[in-house]
Order: structure tokens, then sequence, then C-alpha cells
């Protein structure tokens, strides 16, 4: 391999002067609100990060990047760059015409000249691309359930790069990092692509790799999008400021890609090669298992541990850049240091923390061994993630009209306040009802949207480690279901099921609204004349015929203590 051209690429910005111009003529045309998956894609293109893409894929390229994973003029391009539109935008707007490309704040940051318009088969792409149809797969889930169902194709002309206000200083653009190699004199740029904090394993094994193969070091993660459930970027570039230290001093270079993965495997990771080259790497770092989306719905690895370096191995030559194989590290006690699993010698004790044990340990506040990972970074990762007894959570009731939730919830509400350590915010039905959803009504339509805004303010307590306690009827399974997943991205969600029966609730009936509703004088009344879809599988349930108030609660407390939320 010989040294990096670094000379400038091509990018598809238009000069100052004329992209103001441009910016005022834009504002007159149809207008498509990009998704954040579309600005990733839209700023690689611009600023070069995808050549030789001069636009969005056309029908015959994105046919051709399909099924050959080449352009239709031949250039090897893996994965398909497409604008998903709505059928009502598509319809609006014709061949020929322009269209102006604006972020979620509404600026102007490219225009379109439209080539294409077409419905793509989604499942035919889900398989040829990613080999599957499987929803376990983000890509696939994303593709057949979340994106658009018209592509729209055609060459972009850059008005502007789209604004970051965070890490703007480690923020590179293809030709700025070019720049700054040739500045510091670098010929051979080793990149390490990564969606994860970095640990002294992954220290040691980029430190060798740069050493192997005689080059600079490029950290070079992604904080785009990656895989759902992944640690945030924030937390993650603040680890790896932290890492960045131990290493040899310029050696090595922080640049933060914002790049959308779609955790598509091997052909991910020959995309990988190709957007590394255009930033002037010559060589990347490669694993195994590079990009995996984890396991399909019966429990196995979508692609095979070697697949992704096969792929690239193959291409390596035609894109320009080298593979550097990446050693599993493992640290060896006698040693006291890191070694490639592969070269240890016999009857040495090898040291290693997995994945789940390292979140595992997180959650429950255990110790994280020196020898493991460096102290900052410790020490970032549980600023973030607390153990699972600082963290916030939320414990939503369930039940009939009557059945005790509001009572069972207060008396929760005190206990834990009087515990103290986090703040607590009862939601009750009734309460929610007088504030946040005093226009509503007990049609399916309004308590979904009632129990939704509740699931929403819980989720930000949660988020923000506080305890939220909600007690609606919340009638139907899916909407409940809905909320807990909106509120298990930040923290536990406890739900618990009050379940009074009918006759019971209908004896006590404290407010008088059972008879009224017999009398037919309040109709959609939950149990007489509406639905109550039971909890199947709830934490925890709750009977209240025969146990007094103290003691559900109390009930309440033990579970949150088995669960390690409280202290016990
Ligand atoms: S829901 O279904 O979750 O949106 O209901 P929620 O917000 O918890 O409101 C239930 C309280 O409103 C009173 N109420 C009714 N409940 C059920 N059905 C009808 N049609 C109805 N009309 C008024 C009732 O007092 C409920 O309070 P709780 O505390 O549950 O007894």
């Amino acid at each position: 391999m010989t040294a990096a051209n670094l000379a400038p690429i091509p990018e598809l910005y238009v000069s100052y002067d004329s992209a103001a111009k441009l910016k005022r003529e834009a504002a007159n045309l149809p207008s498509w609100d990009l998704s954040q998956r579309q600005v990733c894609d839209l700023e690689l293109l611009m600023n070069g990060g995808f050549q030789p893409l001069t636009g969005f894929l056309g029908q015959a390229d994105y046919e051709s990047v399909r099924d050959t994973m080449r352009t239709a003029s031949g250039a090897l391009w893996p994965m398909p760059i497409t604008l998903d539109v709505t059928e009502k935008f598509a319809e609006s707007v014709a061949v020929g015409q322009d269209i102006a490309l604006r972020d979620a704040e509404g600026v102007i940051l490219a225009t379109l000249s439209i080539s294409d318009i077409w419905a793509p088969d989604r499942e035919a792409e889900a398989q040829a691309v990613f080999g599957t149809t499987d929803l376990k797969h983000p890509a696939v889930n994303f593709l057949l359930n979340k994106s658009n169902p018209v592509y729209i194709g055609g060459a972009i002309t850059g008005i502007q790069a789209p604004v970051h206000y965070d890490f703007r200083g480690s923020r590179n653009t293809p030709n700025e990092l070019r720049a700054y190699f040739r500045k510091m004199g670098w010929r051979r740029i080793v990149a390490f692509q990564t969606r994860n904090p970095l640990h002294r394993a992954h220290q040691e094994l980029t430190f060798r790799a740069a050493k192997e193969a005689q080059a600079n070091l490029l950290i070079h993660p992604v904080v785009g999008m990656t895989k759902p459930g992944d640690i945030d970027h924030f937390t993650r570039v603040r680890c790896y400021e932290a890492v960045l230290d131990k290493y040899p001093s310029s050696t090595t270079h922080l640049s933060l890609l914002n790049l959308a993965m779609r955790m598509g495997g091997p052909r991910e990771a020959l995309w990988h090669a190709i957007i590394r080259k255009n930033h002037g790497c010559t060589h990347m770092i490669v694993g195994r298992d590079h990009a995996g989306p984890g396991k399909n719905s019966q429990g196995q690895d979508f692609y095979g541990p070697y697949d992704a370096q096969e792929l690239v191995r193959q291409h390596q030559e035609e894109v320009g850049i080298e593979m550097v194989d990446f050693k599993q590290m493992v640290y060896v006690q006698e040693k006291a240091q890191y070694e490639p699993r592969d070269e240890v010698a016999e009857g040495m004790t090898i040291l290693d923390i997995s994945g789940t044990e390292l979140r595992r340990r997180l959650s429950e506040g255990l110790e994280i061994p020196e020898w493991f990972s460096f102290p900052d970074v410790v020490k970032e990762l549980r600023r973030t993630k607390p153990a699972r007894s600082k963290q916030g959570f939320t414990v939503f009731f369930t039940g009939l009209s009557g059945s005790g939730k509001s009572t069972i919830a207060n008396a929760l509400m005190v206990k834990l306040m009087e515990m103290g350590g986090r703040p607590v915010t009862l939601l009750d039905g009734d309460v929610v009802r007088k504030n946040l959803s005093s226009e509503l009504g007990f049609s399916k339509e309004h308590r979904d949207l009632n129990i939704r805004r509740i699931g929403y303010v819980a989720s930000e307590i949660t988020k923000n480690g506080g305890i939220a306690i909600c007690a609606p009827i919340a009638p139907y399974t899916a909407t409940r279901a809905a909320v807990r997943e909106e509120i298990e991205a930040f923290g536990a969600f406890v739900e618990v099921h009050v379940a009074t029966s009918l006759e019971e609730c209908e004896r006590r009936d404290r407010k008088g609204l059972y008879q009224l509703a017999r009398e037919g004088k309040i109709k959609e009344f939950t149990g007489i004349s509406d639905p109550y879809e039971v909890p199947e599988l709830p934490e925890l349930r709750l009977d209240t015929e025969n146990i007094e108030v103290d003691n559900c609660a109390h009930q309440v407390i033990l579970k949150l203590e088995q669960m390690g939320l409280i202290a016990g």
C-alpha cells in the first residue's frame, strides 16, 4: 500500500454567494422535511463522504446497488442511499422538477433535481441488501415499518451543512480530515470504526493495529444513528476524549462521523471502508461480526462472524484501503498485560468481561476492575447510567374505576417520600383529567391519548431520575405496551394491576358512578359499557378485596426492592 492520496475530493456544495441566492429561490420550491436519517445521509452526500454518489439514488442505480453492490455505471457501492417520501408528497411533484430539502427546524440544506419517482419493493430490498426480512434486524424493521413507501432520486446541490451544536471541534468533513493529515505529515492512517465506548482492550488493539500497519490512528466513531439501545453519543464522546491521552501524543486523532448506520454486517463493513477511504484513510480495522445487528428471531446471528471481513478483503484493492484484522485482546493475569487471544501461552489465566456482564455491573453498581477499563471512562458511564437504585422509574397502576388505584398510589407515594432520595410525582387518573387532559372524554381515541400523555410525562420524569406513579384506568393492552416501551428507554416500568373485581367495585361504588352507568346516565363506562383488557403479565397483581391498603402499598415496595430499584 502506497501513501494516502490526500488531495481534496469533490463536494456537492455551491459557493457561499450562490448558496445565498439558491436559498432564496428554493424558498418557493415544494419542500421535503428530512428525517434524522435522511439528514445524516445528506450530510455525507454533500461533503463527499459518500463519493462517488452525487445524490439520492435513482431507480436504475438503486436496483443495481441492491442486486449487485454497484451503481448502474459499475462503481462499487453496497448500500442503497434513498430518499423515502410519503405518497402524498410524491403525487405533488414530478420528474424534472427541483425540490428543497429542509432539516427539522425548516432550514433549507439542499435542493434535489428529481430524476426518478417510484414505489420500491421494500421486502425485496430487505432480502437483497440485508439477506433477511426478519423484523429483529433494525434496518429491516426500519425499512418495512418506518420508511415511507415512495422513493425520489436525483442529483443534490448543497446549500449548507446541517448545523451541529455539540462537539463541533471534533466533527470533520472528509476534506478537513485530509487537510489535517497533510498538515501533520501523516501518510498512512488506520481508521477505527466504533459505536461503543472504548475500554483498555480496544485501546490496546487499536494501538497495535496502528503499529503493525506503521500508520497513525484515526478513532472514527459514529455519532449519527447507531443501534437502538446503544449508549448515547454524548456519553461516548466524553469517554473517547478520556481515552485519547492514553495514546502516545500526536499519533492519534479523534473525529466524529455523522453516519446513520444500518447494522448491515458485510455490506455495511464494505460501505464503511469506502467512507473511510473518502476520509483519507489507507487502512481500516475490521473485526469479528463488524456492524452486526445482533440475533434474529430464532436467536441466531444474522451473519457469519467473518462474513464482513471476507467481503472487505475481496474488495479492498478496488476500494483502495487495506483491511487490518481486529485481534481479540484479552488480559493475561500473570503478566498483567493485554495480548491477542491466539497468542496467549498455555496455562495462563485469561480475564475478560463481556458486554452483557459490563451492563450488569453498571446497572447493579458493582465494581468494574481497573484492568478492564480506565477510571475516567467508568466514571462517565456511571454518570450516565447510575445503578438501578439511583435511576428513575415508573410505577403504573391499572384497574377498574373504584378499584383502589388512587388510594394505594397515594400510600406508595408517601412511603417513597419517607424513604427520600428521589423526587416522586403522582399522576392520578382523576387529577390528570382535570389538568393535562381536561378537554378529553372517554372514547377509545381519547382514552388512548390520555394514557399517551401520562406516558410521555412519566418518561420525562423517569429520564431525569425521578419516580413517576401513574394511576389511570388504562383499559387497553396495546396502549399500556406502547407506554412501557417509551419508558423502558430510560428506566424500569413496573406495571401493577389492581385486580379488584367489577362486582366489588360496583358494591363499593364510592363515587356513585356505577349506579349512574347502570342507569345509562354515564356512557362508555369501563366495565359496564366499555371494555377493560386485563393485563396478562404485570410485574405485580394486587388483590385488594382481602388486603388492607397499607399492605398493598407495602407489596409494591417489596417488588421495587426485589427489582433493585430501591435499596433494601
Ligand atoms: S382512562 O380510561 O385511563 O383514560 O380513564 P382515567 O383517566 O383513569 O379516568 C377515569 C376516572 O374518570 C371517571 N370517569 C370514568 N371512568 C371510566 N369510564 C367513564 N365513562 C368515566 N366517566 C368518568 C372515574 O371517576 C375514573 O376515576 P377512578 O379513579 O378510576 O375511579
